[in-house]
């Protein structure tokens, strides 16, 4: 491998991506809704938060994970309403082997 390679790859996914907004018809977003749990909004340690949505335990309905910079940890809210209308009441925190997961931050 040389330099040049990943100046390459990069700039085929760049093109790859213009070539999609392109062809693609325009999206638009729904207007934003806070989140909460147990009533208070949802925030993380130190804020560049990572959220993703996916259903965590397999029940159907969809989960919050929140990863965060404090302490490169993850937060999992699991969903107790319904799909359409989740509702979430605390976090716990990925563990792996145990322990508590985390990734270093500097
Ligand atoms: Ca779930």
């Amino acid at each position: 491998m040389n330099g040049t390679e990943p100046a390459r790859a990069f700039g085929g996914a760049t093109a790859l991506l213009m070539a999609l907004t392109t062809l693609l018809p325009a999206q638009q977003f729904e207007a934003p809704v806070l989140l909460t749990s147990g009533g208070a909004p949802i925030d993380v340690d130190i804020g560049h938060s990572a959220p993703f949505v996916t259903d965590w335990d397999g029940d159907g309905k969809k989960d919050l994970l929140v990863g965060q910079y404090g302490q490169g940890r993850l937060r999992v809210y699991r969903n107790i309403g319904t799909h359409a209308s989740p509702v979430f009441d605390g976090f716990e925190w990925f563990r792996a082997g145990g322990d508590i997961a985390r990734i270093w931050t500097n």
